[in-house]
């Protein structure tokens, strides 16, 4: 039986609770090992002011990129599980503080709009967190229905986030 087509697939890494610089690490391991993939790419790590809700701790944010031959579905329900082992809680606060969260935020050919699942994500273009190290790894990237990331850094605001490495 032939194996499925791999794609790339985008990840975004968030975390303001606990030892944040860990949780990413071993969270990045962690996507590294899921079946049928492989880690192709890991941004900077950066230091970045809370957005949306801002009376919490900063965040600490990255991007990976993984060749996949999981479906997006079963990816979402392997980032939930990932996020749980590093002591994830959900108390119906949005946006609130996290140990670990991980949003999917593009897979290559891929675009999606259900509740459960949308692709490209997206609250992408407003997220200087998101994009900043997305253009680490993937500056020409076309994000379908939003645009180049380059283009779309260029309009976000920066102010205050820093690599920390
Ligand atoms: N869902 C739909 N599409 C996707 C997708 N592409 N990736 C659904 C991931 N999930 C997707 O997510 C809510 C639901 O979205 C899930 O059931 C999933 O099926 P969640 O992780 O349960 O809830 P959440 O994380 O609180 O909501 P959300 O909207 O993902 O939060 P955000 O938008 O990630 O905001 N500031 C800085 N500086 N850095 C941060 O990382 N993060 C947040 C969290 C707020 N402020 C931040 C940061
Ligand atoms: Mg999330």
């Amino acid at each position: 039986m032939s194996e499925p087509a791999a794609t790339d697939a985008y990840v975004a890494l968030g975390s303001n609770l606990g030892d944040s610089r860990a949780t990413l690490a071993g969270a990045t391991e962690a996507l590294a090992d899921l079946p049928g993939s492989r880690l192709v790419g890991a941004s900077r790590i950066y230091r970045t002011p809370p957005w949306g809700r801002r009376d919490q701790p900063d965040f600490l944010n990255a991007v990976v990129c993984l060749r996949t031959s999981l479906s997006p579905h079963d990816l979402l329900d392997a980032l939930m599980a990932i996020e749980r082992r590093f002591g994830r809680t959900r108390d119906g606060e949005r946006w609130g503080p996290r140990t670990l969260d991980l949003d999917l935020l593009h897979v290559d050919g891929v675009v999606l709009d259900q509740p459960r699942l949308t692709l490209p994500h997206p609250r992408i273009g407003e997220r200087a967190f998101v994009l900043l190290p997305l253009a680490d790894l993937a500056p020409e990237l076309e994000l379908p229905g939003q645009g180049r990331v380059t283009e779309l850094l260029q309009r976000a605001d920066t102010v205050g986030c820093e690599p920390v490495d």
